[in-house]
């Protein structure tokens, strides 16, 4: 059996990459696709439910596919330092990815709107955080600035390279399935992601490797909603703070590929975000951040609804693992920790009454 060495080493001949490029990877992507069983019983559908579990790539988001190509990059045309605005993801994996590569990475974030987990990533591997009091979208006005006056290197997902990393979990989602889905749903930001899987799924199309194409179904907090409202907008709100973003960079692309293959565009409001990711960890055991359960609050509303038929193969992309943001879990946690003595006869009668023995 050969070792798997990450998404450009498996998927070097759809990549842009030379024969003697030297790869930086910390073995990213090949995440599971989980089957859901009990939400489909919930919901008293049927429904082939799927998700693909992002959180489990090194930095814990699905951004890690696109930073390997981008750091790669950035390397290979001799850059030093690499730069990013990022409401957390992004900046935790440039971070990593530039610790990796041996180079710099400078993050701005806006202040008090990341998850600790992300801030915790980005520090502990040595970028330089600047925090700034204003939002992702502030943010990303000024590293563009920044990018054409001093020689860094931008690794957001205007980076082209960023987006062809992202492709690939298509790419897997296709070999795991066998064939494409007939909807896939993903929480959209910067509205990167949803176009990058876009890319992947008319590429394996396109070669002939997959019949079908899916819906590609995009989903957004109320607050943070410009592709429900049809325009940016500038002061996004949403506990989902991976998604706190009113002016998409990839506006053009993802509204295409939402047109293209037939989805849509919808909002969910926060509290329907935090429910259906307490479902999800009550429910299946699997762990995502609030972004990440935009997908599927979306999904399982559609499928209630009747918008996605049953009979249907639907995909959910989690893009966040749920320990970057410990806080908001424990929050709204229906089990808050019970404080007791440390005695046998205190465990046991605990116990004892919640199994009814
Ligand atoms: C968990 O880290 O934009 O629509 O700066 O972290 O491709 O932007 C994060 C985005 C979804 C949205 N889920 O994806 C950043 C950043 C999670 C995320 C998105 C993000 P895009």
């Amino acid at each position: 059996m050969s070792e798997y060495n990450g998404i450009i080493e498996r998927y070097r001949e759809r990549l842009p990459i030379g024969a003697g490029t030297r790869i930086v990877s910390l073995c990213e992507g090949g995440t599971p696709l989980l089957r859901l069983h009990h939400i489909p019983a919930l919901l008293g559908k049927d429904i082939a439910l799927y998700v693909k579990y992002e959180g489990l790539n090194p930095t814990g988001s699905f951004k890690d596919r696109g930073m390997t190509m981008a750091v790669t990059k950035a390397v290979e045309e001799g850059s030093r330092a690499i730069l990013c605005a990022s409401t957390g993801n992004t900046s935790a994996s440039a971070a990593a990815y530039a610790a990796r590569a041996g180079i710099r990475a400078f993050v701005l974030i806006p202040e008090g709107k990341i998850a600790l987990g992300k801030l915790a990533q980005a520090v502990l591997h040595g970028a330089l955080v600047m925090q700034i009091q204003g939002n992702f979208d502030v943010g990303m006005r000024l590293v563009k600035d920044v990018a054409v006056r001093l020689p860094v290197t931008l690794v957001n997902s205007v980076n082209p390279y960023r987006l062809e990393g992202q492709k690939t979990a298509a790419f897997e989602v296709i070999e795991a399935l066998g064939r494409a889905p007939d909807f896939h749903c993903l929480p959209v930001g910067n509205a990167g992601n949803i176009t990058a899987y876009w890319m992947g799924y008319r590429e394996y199309h396109r070669h002939g490797l997959v019949e079908g194409l899916p819906r590609m179904c995009g989903f957004q907090a109320s607050g943070a909603a410009p592709f429900v409202r049809g325009h940016p907008i500038d002061h996004p709100e949403t506990v989902a703070t991976a998604i706190r973003i009113g002016h998409p960079q990839s506006w053009d692309l993802a509204l295409r590929a939402q047109a293209e293959s037939g989805g849509w565009f919808d909002e969910l409001s926060d509290p329907e975000i935090l429910a259906a990711q307490r479902l999800l960890a009550e429910q299946e055991g699997i762990f995502c951040e609030p972004a990440s359960a935009a997908s599927l609050a979306g999904a399982m509303r559609d499928v209630q609804r009747g918008k996605i038929p049953e009979g249907s193969l639907v995909v959910c992309t989690l893009t966040g693992h749920g320990l970057k943001d410990p806080d908001i879990a424990i929050a709204q946690s229906s089990a808050p920790p019970l404080k007791i003595e440390a005695r046998l006869a205190e465990v046991e009668r605990v116990i004892a009454g919640e199994i009814g023995s």
